[in-house]
């Protein structure tokens, strides 16, 4: 492989996997040397800092009084149209079906066949949109109708096509994380403002929407707590917040447990963690995991959706039935307090992370994609 490629790269930029793992994989892809112009309606989080390679492209969204919506899908796909004429993209990467692939599309007709178009799924747009009948064969039209389509769990590809009428083939590309900033810090100095020596810490990671099941992240711990003494750190920030801190407190937990509220630097926080809970009802993926299992920590999580797919029970964490907290808190205690099951644990998760979950993998993976849609070598 040799050519260099012009790619354009959508995403939903705010917090959430999908837009942390577009925005990882346009960086890994300029260091390598292709130019990256992503085109959002928000700066990327986690882009930032100024990158050799990297374009961006803001997609304003004209709100004329007739607009009762503006819209946004339209603004889309004329800048992703404009953009890819203007740079001579060669294809563009969406992450997500709706409304990314379709926008997407509709710039590879104002353009010309030429620009190729390749669709990431990432879970919600089949696990919640695609039920909705109002817009599932619009999605099924934008997976039909890109060059390329990827998901991120071999789960998400079984339910894409029971939930779908899918023609045409789905690459499995896990996620991935950047092993340079995903690894064990030293932290031990911060962590003394945290717990004492003493005392173990767990943490979760999310969005704190209703799937996340965030109430069974409380119990679990109050569980482990018992047995174990323990802090929990909360990371992120959602509706479902105050219903904790309501739990927390009905518990008299409140000195036991941390709302960091949302962090950047999650590489740091998660080393500071023994375990991750992540007890979610519907996970494609669960990135978060991973990025504990990069820095060295396991997961306890439910047996959900992609969840199998990345942690290995009994090895790198372990996997329990949705709302069996019981379960979640013995295994959790189980690894908690016994030093040589978790030092093999925890070298478990640092060699699948680094190996199975590899970056480098992961986007020569997408390359290859690239180079077959374009015909390029
Ligand atoms: N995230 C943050 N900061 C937060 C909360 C979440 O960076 O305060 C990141 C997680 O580290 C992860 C993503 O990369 O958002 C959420 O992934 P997922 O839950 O959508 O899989």
């Amino acid at each position: 492989m040799s050519d260099f490629l012009k790619i354009g790269i959508t995403c939903y930029p705010t917090l959430g996997g999908s837009g942390v793992v577009a925005t990882e994989l346009g960086m890994l892809l300029a260091e390598k040397g292709h130019e990256v112009h992503f085109i959002t309606h928000g700066m990327p989080f986690r882009l930032g800092r100024f990158v050799k390679n990297i374009f961006y492209h803001e997609v304003e969204v004209p709100d004329y009084h007739v607009f009762r919506y503006p819209p946004y899908d339209l603004a889309l796909a004329s800048k992703l149209a404009q953009v890819a004429e203007l740079k001579d993209l060669d294809l563009l990467h969406v992450h997500y079906a709706i409304p990314h692939a379709v926008c997407a599309i509709l710039a590879k007709q104002m353009v010309g066949s030429k620009l190729k178009v390749v669709t990431t799924l990432h879970g919600t747009d089949i696990t919640v949109l695609a039920q909705d009948q109002s817009i599932s064969n619009m999605i099924q039209y934008a997976i039909n109708d890109s060059d390329a389509v990827t998901a991120v769990s071999q789960d998400l590809i079984r339910e894409t096509r029971e939930t779908l009428d899918i023609k045409r083939d789905i690459d499995l590309i896990y996620n991935f994380v950047d092993k340079r900033i995903y690894y064990p810090h030293d932290v031990s100095e911060l962590r003394k403002e945290f717990a004492e020596p003493h005392e173990k810490i767990l943490i979760h990671i999310s969005n704190f929407r209703p799937v996340k099941r965030v109430l069974d992240v409380v119990e679990t711990f109050n569980l482990v707590n018992q047995q174990v003494p323990s802090k929990l750190m909360f990371v992120g920030e959602g509706p479902e917040l105050s219903k904790v801190h309501q739990r927390v407190n009905e518990l008299g937990l409140n000195d036991r447990v941390i709302f960091c509220g949302k962090q950047d630097d999650v590489a740091k926080v998660i080393s500071l963690a023994d375990m991750m809970l992540l007890p979610s009802e519907k996970e494609s993926f669960g990135l978060v995991a991973l990025e504990a299992m990069s820095c060295g920590v396991p997961t306890v999580g439910s047996n959900a959706g992609g969840i199998p797919e990345l942690i290995v029970h009994g090895q790198t964490g372990y996997l329990a039935d949705i709302g069996d907290v019981k379960a979640m808190a013995a295994y959790a205690v189980k690894a908690l307090t016994d030093p040589k099951l978790y030092a093999e644990m925890k070298a478990a998760c640092l060699f699948r992370a680094h190996h199975t979950f590899c970056n480098d993998y992961m986007t020569y993976k997408y390359e290859e994609i690239y180079y077959r849609v374009t015909g390029k070598e």
